[in-house]
């Protein structure tokens, strides 16, 4: 397993290179062409700079995320061809650049789903969070308003202002989707892209759906191990594999995450480890934040996780996934430097116990 951190270029990221190239044991990081748009070409010229920009900061591009998927794409519509022409060529000019994972999400209209952006926790600390109660008295198309107050200026991956201008209409085009409409479609896409990632050996590593269910009406696919399963046989190809991210999957308690690491055996390409603390477990009046990731500060056993991917030989990029702000840090909710270190120093050294204790 290679230790990465997310970044989001320098643009955008309050965390630079340095920082990162300081923590110990991580090598890479996962990045992205913030400002490009669902649908763009990635010019090979832009992915080339990126890298370069990373590797001379000692470090590599472990992998992308994400290639944002058009909403065209997931509706199955008929401007989806095109679109699927944009989204192969630029794996190719990716490939060309010698990256070899993409990290992508098929969730309609919202990525993740928050209802707090900066819950303060016991300690002092802050967190993002999520109750039922706040989703269900929640007009949709204001959900990025509710939480717009809490951003510290930064842009929200997968909230970005253009593409919630347009919540509404969305909301409409996906009326009569069904998930099977949406599977349907996610085929069409990963039969036409598999050619270009078994030609330059890119893996697809889907990221679920966060939380792990239908939100505000929506049809959402990859939130369990039998969805999951379904979608790697409609497309049987190593190149289509799974991001496995433990806070997503994790926000429904009955994922057992162990379980779903040893049946995903050679399809994981990727993996997020997060830590959640269910404050209320009940579906109706659900209430979790997220913990720092020590198993002892929230509800799943991260030992065991990273057990379950060392079982079944993961040797691919693993990453903190959200951290909470500590020590007076301003930055992106979820993505600042500190509580995303102490995680990758933890795992790092779940993993360094592992490894030894089966040699
Ligand atoms: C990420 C997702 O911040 C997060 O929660 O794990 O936004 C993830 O990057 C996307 O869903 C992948 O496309
Ligand atoms: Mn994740």
């Amino acid at each position: 397993m290679e230790m990465t951190l997310r970044w989001y270029g320098s643009k955008f990221d309050t965390v630079t290179l340095q920082q990162i190239r300081q923590i110990p044991g991580v090598t890479g990081v996962i990045t992205t062409l913030y400002d490009t748009k669902p649908g763009e070409v990635w010019s090979q010229e832009r992915i080339h700079a990126l890298k370069e920009e990373v590797e001379a900061s000692g470090l590599h591009i472990s992998g992308i995320e994400s290639v944002n998927i058009h909403e065209d794409i997931k509706l199955g519509k008929p401007s989806r061809d095109q679109l699927i022409a944009n989204y192969i060529e630029t794996l190719e000019n990716l490939g060309k650049e010698d990256i070899h994972l993409v990290c992508y999400n098929f969730m309609p209209v919202f990525d993740w789903t928050r209802t707090e952006l900066a819950r303060v926790l016991p300690d002092g600390s802050t967190a993002l969070a999520y109750t039922q109660k706040a989703v269900d008295e929640l007009v949709p198309e204001e959900m990025f308003e509710s939480i717009a107050g809490d951003t510290n200026g930064s842009v929200m991956p997968g909230w970005e202002p253009e593409r919630m201008a347009h919540v509404k209409e969305l909301f409409e085009e996906y009326k009569n989707v069904t998930a099977d409409d949406l599977f349907d479609n996610l085929k069409y896409f990963l039969e036409k892209i598999m050619p270009v990632c078994n030609q330059y050996d890119i893996k697809m590593a889907i990221h679920p759906d966060d939380p792990a269910w239908p939100v505000f009406g929506l049809p959402r696919i990859i939130t369990c191990k039998e969805n999951i399963l379904r979608m790697m046989k409609m497309v049987d190809d190593p190149h289509n594999g799974v991001t496995f991210c433990a806070g997503s999957y994790g926000t429904n308690l009955n994922n057992d995450l162990p379980d779903m690491i040893r049946s995903l055996k050679g399809r994981i390409h990727f993996a997020h480890v997060r830590n959640l603390k269910f404050i209320d477990p009940n579906p109706e009046t659900l209430n979790f934040e997220e913990a720092p990731h020590l198993s002892r500060c929230g509800s799943f056993d991260l030992y065991e996780i990273v057990k379950a991917l060392y079982d079944i030989g993961f040797d691919g990029p693993i990453r903190p996934d959200h951290g909470r702000m500590i020590w007076g840090e301003v930055g992106m909710p979820g993505y600042g430097l500190y509580d995303r270190a102490l995680g990758a120093t933890y795992i790092n050294g779940l993993i360094e116990a592992i490894e030894k204790s089966n040699k």
